[in-house]
């Protein structure tokens, strides 16, 4: 498929989608998420991509929230509803995704943005980038799972205080409070970013998907369900010939090499 709104580089193991509208500063609008939905399914198909990278064109955004010029079109309370569902839609579709996604957050991160970057597994900042969640001051509220991802990130308080305010904070900040796992200098976000990714790409890919899927599902319920879910994840996992190379390999002191099976 071609993209308008978005770049999508193939570097296998790993893929990079660039949201590309800096003069709006990477606002997401109908178009970007249709044709960031589509890319996603495009890699998330395609065996030679272990794991992908969302970024921002342009040094001043990685995304700075929905764009607000198309919010005048909704003209209902349904309508804006509806709107907000297609959005999660997306999100929920990253953060189930089998192969594991990376934000490389290289400036704003704000609203949908940040929304966008809670969505993905791990969050890397370049040190100028800026976090928040801004809504209220437009008078409205996050609409793509920040009310529910920013506290299950960084606790209740911290989130209130970050949706109330409408505070942006420090790429060094977010990071100390649980929003993003590593702060990089700016001109270092893609190269570290690309080696994590190729660090996840070249692990077990069954092991991988079951992995991230046993901590999502964990986190919805209780611990105890948690804990049945992952022991039932173990057994499937322990089902792959995955499974008996990593082990054997470890004992015959080489490599492993992974199979997807
Ligand atoms: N939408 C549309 N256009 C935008 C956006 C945006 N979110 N952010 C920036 N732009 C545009 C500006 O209008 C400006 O355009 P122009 O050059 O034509 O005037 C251009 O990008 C550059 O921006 P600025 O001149 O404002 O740049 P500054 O460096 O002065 O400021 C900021 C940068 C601080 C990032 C500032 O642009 C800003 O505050 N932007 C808005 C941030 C914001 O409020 N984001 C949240 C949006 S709401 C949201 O994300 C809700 C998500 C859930 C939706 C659920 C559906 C109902």
């Amino acid at each position: 498929m071609d993209y308008e709104n978005i770049l999508v580089d193939r570097e296998p193991p790993i893929a990079i989608i660039t949201f590309n509208r800096p003069k709006v500063l990477n606002a997401l609008n109908q178009a970007v998420m249709d044709e960031l939905n589509a890319a996603i399914g495009e890699l998330n198909a395609d065996p030679t991509i272990g794991a992908i990278i969302l970024t921002g064109a342009g040094q001043k955004a990685f995304v700075a929230g929905a764009d607000i010029s198309q919010f005048n079109e909704l003209t209902s309370m349904s309508e804006a509803a509806e709107f907000a569902r297609r959005g999660q839609a997306v999100l929920d579709r990253i953060e189930r995704l089998s192969k594991p996604v990376i934000a490389a957050i290289n400036g704003y991160a704000l609203g949908g943005g940040c929304e966008l970057a809670m969505a993905c597994d791990i969050r890397v900042a370049a040190d100028t980038a800026r976090l928040g969640q801004p809504e209220i001051n437009l008078g409205i509220i996050p609409g793509y799972g920040g009310t529910q991802r920013l506290p299950r990130l960084v606790g209740r308080g911290m989130a209130k205080y970050l949706v109330l305010s409408g505070e942006h904070i420090s790429a060094e900040e977010a990071r100390r409070i649980g929003l993003v796992e590593f702060v990089v200098p700016a001109a270092e976000l893609m190269e570290f970013t690309r080696a994590l990714a190729r660090k996840l790409a070249a692990k077990p890919p069954i092991a991988l998907r079951l992995a991230k899927r046993a901590i999502n599902e964990g986190l919805e319920g209780n611990l105890a369900r948690g804990l049945v879910y992952e022991a039932d994840q173990f057994g499937t996992v322990f089902e792959t010939e995955d499974r008996v190379e990593g082990i054997n390999a470890f004992l015959e002191k080489r490599k492993p090499v992974w199979k997807g099976r």
